[in-house]
């Protein structure tokens, strides 16, 4: 096992910004990516989001760590679920 300062995949890229990659269902089309990156980017510190409607996976860079039930609320508010983080 190997001990790591962050918690899930999330990792420190260079300067200050952070990538997590985050699981969500429901999502079919175009439109669905578009509804969960759009409430997403809303969040607070958040700098892109990209989200596949195919794999179900989100990852989302931000310039802190974000805090999973405002992910969850953000995806619930756009109409799909949160799963967890990848
Ligand atoms: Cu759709």
């Amino acid at each position: 096992m190997t001990d790591q300062k962050n918690s899930g995949t999330a990792s420190l890229t260079q300067g200050s910004e952070v990538t997590a990659v985050y699981k969500v269902s429901g999502m079919t089309c175009g439109h669905c990516e578009g509804a969960v990156s759009e409430e997403i980017s809303a969040i607070d510190g958040v700098t892109s989001v990209k989200a596949v409607a195919e794999t179900g996976e989100v990852t989302v860079t931000s310039v802190v760590p974000l805090d999973e039930e405002a992910v969850r609320a953000s995806v619930d508010e756009a109409g799909y679920e949160l799963v967890g983080s990848v």
